[in-house]
């Protein structure tokens, strides 16, 4: 039982060069703001607080390096090296029995929290909750954005066009070991890379289908299927609708309910084998007013709280 130390560390990832607006960057600040760190200390956790991207300027990077492009692939640069630190951070913590909580910033950070966990358990699993499936590679992306390819990255896919700032990634992630859930958004090329490799993948549609409850039982019994893989939970809180979390810069109608997204969390926990969390794509900026803000911080927050345990009995 990964809950058993109850030692949590947020890995603040304030970072959004792996798409193109702005304020993505302030999610950690907002999720600590709304109290986080306390909330999950009320539940019996230690909190520790990890800043890996700490003394270096992303953002004016971010703004001001208009050179920093890679055949199609924008920002490569400045997402490896951001990337990279937060794969050294995620994988000390770890290393050191500590269950890393992974604050984006966008989903590009993966690159970095999923390739720390598994460096020290090659044989971890992943569930990818997500409106997207983050799946492209450098030649399958239209928009170039990097938080549109991190599990292609992680699996290793077009080694021939990776740029070489992004290198460092390992191929650690095998398409038997990733399960998606809340898809409603893919790209076509994701989905011929989805089918070639044969990775589960429950959209809005399979949730409609079979519920949420029988998605997450599929979704577990393929990746996870004696139930002793310790499991990574990758959340981007698009999969949410964006009526519950519209704060978010690639919102997609018709996603999981407020209940349905705390339900996801709390049924992981009850494995409890969870052995990281990433919450992502929290974009302040993005909130038409203050309400629209509040929302989607505070139920990031509850999905984190959930996931580490909260509704346990
Ligand atoms: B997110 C899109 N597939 O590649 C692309 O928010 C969207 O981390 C990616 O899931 C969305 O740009 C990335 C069109
Ligand atoms: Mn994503
Ligand atoms: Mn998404
Ligand atoms: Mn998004």
């Amino acid at each position: 039982d990964f809950f058993a130390s109850k030692k949590a560390s947020l890995v603040l990832a304030p970072f959004s060069g792996g798409q193109g607006r702005s304020g993505v960057e302030d999610g950690p600040k907002y999720l600590l703001k709304h109290g986080l760190p306390e909330q999950l200390q009320e539940l019996g956790w230690d909190v520790a607080i990890e800043e890996p991207l700490a003394g270096e300027d992303y953002e004016k990077r971010n703004e001001t390096d208009k050179s920093d492009v890679y055949q199609k692939v924008k920002r490569p640069q400045l997402v490896g090296e951001a990337t990279e630190k937060i794969y050294h951070s995620v994988k000390k913590v770890v290393k050191n029995g500590g269950l890393p909580v992974t604050l984006g910033g966008d989903h590009s950070i993966a690159m970095g929290s999923v390739a720390g966990v598994f460096s020290e358990h090659p044989d971890a699993c992943l569930l990818w909750i997500d409106a997207h499936a983050d799946i492209n590679t450098p030649s399958s992306t239209d928009s170039g954005n990097l938080h549109g390819c991190p599990v292609s990255f992680l699996m290793g896919l077009d080694p021939e066009n990776t740029p070489p700032a992004l290198k460092w990634v390992p191929k650690c992630l095998k398409p038997n070991k990733i399960a998606y859930i809340g898809l409603r958004d893919v790209d076509e090329g994701e989905k011929k890379i989805l089918k070639e490799h044969n990775i589960k993948a429950y959209s809005m549609y399979h949730v409609d289908r079979y519920g949420l409850n029988g998605v997450i039982e599929m979704a577990l019994q393929s990746i996870n299927p004696d139930g002793k893989s310790p499991i990574h939970l990758s959340y981007d809180v698009d999969a949410v609708d964006p009526l519950y979390i519209p704060a978010t810069g690639t919102p997609v109608r018709g996603g999981l309910t407020l209940r349905e997204s705390l339900f996801l969390a709390e049924r992981i926990a009850e494995t409890g084998r969870l052995i990281a969390l990433d919450l992502v794509e929290c974009n302040p900026a993005l909130g038409a007013h203050d309400l629209h803000i509040s929302d989607t911080i505070s139920a990031g927050c509850a999905i984190a709280r959930c996931a580490l345990g909260e509704t346990l009995l």
